[in-house]
């Protein structure tokens, strides 16, 4: 009995194999990182704009969980050398930072030195992380800039 249910096993991670969604591990386009898919924008938006188009394409704004998320967020906006959006947002409170798609409050939080400041009092209600900078920037929801979707479809490998 044992015997065979190795066999079997065998069969799925041969049949796993041949997904050709599993040789990149994530849909075409998408980079993987961690337990995540990422897309980089081509195109600018503002930020609610860029929260629709991630959900068109099957993802949502890029929620940072922790500091390793997080340098590779900044790895691609350093490379790409212009801002991008992130999903977090203090849209229905202001100082109550979330992470819209998943409602999750920002627990971990990497902010840059002075911010979030809410610059001269100019309503800046959504996160964005800049090239050249070490934390994120609360910027005007209206900013029209890069933005990187997230999905958590990514297929890593059971290794039996
Ligand atoms: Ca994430
Ligand atoms: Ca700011």
């Amino acid at each position: 009995m044992k015997i065979r249910c190795f066999i079997l096993l065998d069969v799925i991670l041969v049949y796993v194999s041949a997904d050709p969604r599993n040789e990149t591990e994530c849909r075409r386009g998408w980079i993987p990182h961690g337990t995540s898919c990422y897309l980089i924008s081509h195109e600018r938006q503002d930020w609610h704009s860029s929260e629709a188009m991630c959900e068109l394409l099957g993802g949502y704004l890029v929620e940072i969980q922790n500091a390793d998320e997080d340098a590779f967020i900044r790895r691609i906006v350093d490379s790409l050398q212009k801002s991008v959006w992130t999903g977090g947002a203090d849209i229905e409170q202001e100082g109550k930072w979330v992470w819209m798609a998943s409602m999750e409050p920002v627990n971990y939080a990497n902010w840059d030195s002075g911010e979030p400041n809410s610059y001269q009092n100019s309503d800046e209600n959504c996160v964005d992380v800049r090239p050249g900078h070490s934390g994120w920037n609360d910027e005007r929801c209206m900013t029209i800039q890069n933005y990187v979707c997230e999905n958590s479809e990514r297929e890593v490998a059971v290794i039996g």
